[in-house]
């Protein structure tokens, strides 16, 4: 009975809403970074029906934010690349009068979101995590011992270590902005330069250690985690999480493992925003409010494994995920994560040729 008043109810407020508004939103979203009922939830409260696009890479979310007039209304660029966009004109800036529940997010994260946007004016953080190494625990103890300690990027930058797992499958992140400095950062310079000298010895190091990766992806790695098929993964901490949920799932016997390593990580926000040519800024603003509800929230971070900026969920999320290092990094860890840097046009054409060669060997 409470079932079917629930339905009901839910049908005439829908229909309601729909003959109001008649409203489409788009969204542009990374791929394996919503809860599966978020959208349904979403159209059942506000009758505003979604369309939903994934990408898995910022330079794709870029060059379509650049072209203009990519028809998305909402869309999750990552803070750095938020910045620079921001710089280009691409972004409304946020009706915050719309956004009531902007009230339940952490004023810290969100004060170290504003060193990306001042005063938060055109982004609220979605999700928040760290770019460190998935690997399958028991693949990778076959290889290099029992005893054999997985807490370090040599896992992947010694090649000689990673020469021993070539086999058995390493994939990196196709994200330059990301794999650069964290080579850089592993032969002692800081992952943030952008001294053209550091950027190369960075791309060195990495074609160096080429021949033992199998491929550069950034979501295929999921499910070659989960299946087996890859043994060693740079990856993003939630993705990691998915593939270690997904194996247990399927009951497979493979475990694995998210590790920050002790030279430090990326650590990064992703933002949700408003291009300034979306063609439904009110439905936009409507969506950002509703993610920004506590149990929203806390329902994506359950099923996606990220930390999220929303100091009110917290208590909603599962304790599982709360007590995690890998998810909520230790205080220690904290220590040696870095912040993304923002690349002006020209560091950004270094980069790219650079990363090119490293893929290619060109
Ligand atoms: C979700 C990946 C989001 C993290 N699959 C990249 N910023």
């Amino acid at each position: 009975m409470k079932y079917r008043l629930t339905t009901a109810l839910i049908a005439l407020a829908a229909a309601g809403a729909v003959q109001a508004q008649d409203t489409v939103l788009h969204v542009y979203n990374w791929s394996d970074y919503i809860a599966e009922d978020t959208m349904e939830k979403f159209t059942a409260e506000t009758g505003i029906e979604v369309t939903y696009d994934v990408y898995d890479s910022n330079e794709v979310l870029e060059a379509k934010m650049l072209a203009g007039s990519s028809g998305y209304d909402v869309v999750v660029p990552t803070s750095d690349f938020l910045q620079r966009q921001i710089a280009a004109g691409v972004y409304a800036p946020l009706d915050k009068s719309m956004l009531p529940n902007l009230a339940n997010m952490d004023e810290a994260l969100m004060d170290g979101a504003a060193a990306y946007d001042a005063g938060n004016e055109h982004a609220v953080i979605y999700m928040w995590g760290t770019t460190g190494i998935g690997y399958n625990v028991a693949a990778v103890a076959e290889r290099l011992g029992d005893d054999y300690e997985v807490d370090s990027w040599s896992l992947i930058f010694d090649p000689e270590i990673s020469a021993k797992l070539a086999d058995c499958g390493i994939s990196l992140l196709d994200a330059p902005t990301e794999m650069l400095p964290a080579a850089m950062n592993y032969l002692g310079l800081s992952p943030n330069s952008t001294d053209k000298a550091d950027l190369e010895a960075g791309a060195a190091l990495l074609e160096t250690v080429r021949p033992n990766i199998r491929y550069f992806h950034s979501s295929q790695y999921i499910s070659d985690l989960a299946n087996g098929d890859t043994c060693v993964a740079v990856g993003w901490s939630g993705d990691v999480f998915q593939a270690l949920y997904r194996a247990e799932e399927a009951e497979n016997g493979v475990e694995i493992g998210y590790v920050i390593p002790k030279e430090g990580a990326l650590q990064w926000f992703d933002m949700l925003a408003i291009p300034a040519d979306a063609p439904n800024p009110e439905a936009a603003h409507t969506f950002i409010n509703f993610i920004m509800d506590a149990q929203i929230t806390a329902d994506i971070t359950n099923y996606v494994w990220y930390a999220n900026a929303n100091a009110a969920s917290m208590s909603l999320v599962d304790e599982e995920i709360t007590s995690d290092p890998g998810i909520f990094p230790t205080e220690e860890a904290k220590a040696n994560l870095w912040a993304s840097t923002v690349y002006d046009a020209r560091t950004d054409r270094t980069i790219s040729r650079l990363w090119t060669r490293v893929k290619t060997g060109q």
